[in-house]
């Protein structure tokens, strides 16, 4: 990754930064045994770093930007379990930024700055009682009583005008993720059999995704046949594949830490029933239409109001309503969300679509009396003159599904 644009999201975010406002980003902690290391997603983008327990640390005053990074000092003991931990020098190689040293001396540099600073932004989540204090909260607990004057907030407002428009290499992450899934999706429609185990399907894409060098998933994959399609949630796959099932895929792998968000409904015959064949119609026809609204100007709040509407016609042809405002048991979800660094991005809920914003289009209809639930979903980049939709190239018109 090129270190100028680094820089560029850095000096970014600086000119949010008033004078005498500084911010704290932890990276994210050891990950437990046997769990993969998921850095955090802030700290990532700005350092391009995937080491843990780093800190960076930005402060602004008399229109200066100071940027300093803290990483862990090696252990020799621990070098034989798990190497040698990345050298200040070398971090300071990979994220461009100059000033790097180790994560003891962080409290100092900490508190010879803040002590002129008015507010400091941290990355802490919302916590609730039963949950331990993320580091972020249990470093404010320490010093808030040293610090009267300074106030603090969610580096998310100032993490969010950078994060919700793509630059080109964030594109070109999402897209090597979404011809990745596309692959996996594409294995599985070709090998799903009845009396198949869910989690063999799962294992498909698995192998498809690892085998291009994407370790990880952006979210558990949802492989859900018959009824468990109508569970929004599912994601224990581990049920047998019933002869006219109907399977619905929501999956995702992950490059870089950017997320594909796919979802795709197959009969698991290679023949949709008539009954499938009526409902998947009006989800696709749902679906299209809203992709084809999308432009820059387009509130996400259009796409969501027309989608109901859409749904609840569909639902009044297809017999499952009476009145209206029944389509909620049946369609209980919003068509779509920002996709990025998390699988659903920082991006705001009421967003006005502009150039460089990728989101999903993800309508559905879920039948749980009839073992039927349809979910189509793409990802769509958001371009100057209208969308590109990212995913196009993933089967999802009946004939293209349907197989002999
Ligand atoms: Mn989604």
């Amino acid at each position: 990754m090129d270190i100028d644009l680094l820089q560029t999201r850095r000096e970014k975010l600086a000119e949010n930064l008033n004078n005498n406002e500084m911010l704290v980003i932890f990276a994210a902690s050891e990950p437990t045994y046997p769990r993969y290391f998921l850095q955090e997603k802030n700290f990532f983008y700005l350092t391009n770093l995937e080491i843990p327990k780093a800190i960076l640390l930005i402060a602004k005053s008399n229109n200066k930007t100071s940027i300093n990074l803290f990483v862990e000092r090696n252990d020799p003991t621990l070098t034989v379990w798990i190497g040698e931990k990345m050298s200040p020098q070398e971090a300071a190689e990979i994220s461009g930024i100059k000033k790097v040293a180790f994560t003891d001396d962080f409290e100092k540099t900490f508190q010879a700055l803040a002590s002129n600073m008015k507010k400091c932004y941290f990355n802490y989540k919302k916590s609730s009682l039963e949950e331990p204090l993320d580091r972020a909260k249990q470093f404010i607990s320490k010093i808030k009583d040293y610090f009267p004057a300074l106030s603090y907030g969610s580096i998310d407002e100032l993490m969010r005008p950078l994060r919700e428009r793509k630059d080109e290499w964030e594109i070109e992450q999402l897209q090597t993720a979404i011809d990745a899934t596309a692959k996996g999706i594409e294995t599985i429609m070709k090998n799903a059999k009845m009396g198949m185990m869910e989690y063999e399907l799962e294992a498909l894409l698995n192998y498809e995704a690892l085998s291009r060098g994407l370790h990880h998933m952006g979210f558990k994959s949802i492989v859900a046949a018959g009824h468990n399609a109508a569970t929004l949630h599912y994601s224990d796959n581990n049920c047998e594949i019933g002869k006219d099932d109907l399977v619905l895929l929501d999956v995702g792998a992950a490059c870089k830490n950017y997320s594909a968000d796919i979802s795709r409904t197959f009969p698991v015959s290679g023949k949709f029933t008539q009954r499938q064949r009526q409902v998947y119609a009006e989800v696709l026809n749902i679906q299209k239409t809203i992709i084809e609204m999308i432009k820059p100007g387009v509130t996400m709040k259009e796409l969501n109001n027309k989608t109901v509407e859409m749904i609840t016609a569909s639902l009044h042809k297809l017999g499952l309503i009476k009145q209206d405002k029944e389509y909620k048991k049946y369609y209980m979800h919003s068509v779509g969300h920002h996709l990025g660094l998390d699988t659903h991005d920082i991006g705001r809920r009421d967003a006005t679509l502009s150039a460089g914003m990728v989101i999903t289009v993800e309508p559905g209809i879920y039948i749980s009396e009839e073992n039927i639930g349809v979910r189509i979903e793409d990802d769509i980049l958001v371009t100057e003159n209208g969308y590109k939709n990212l995913s196009a190239a993933i089967p999802k018109e009946i004939e293209e599904i349907e197989k002999d």
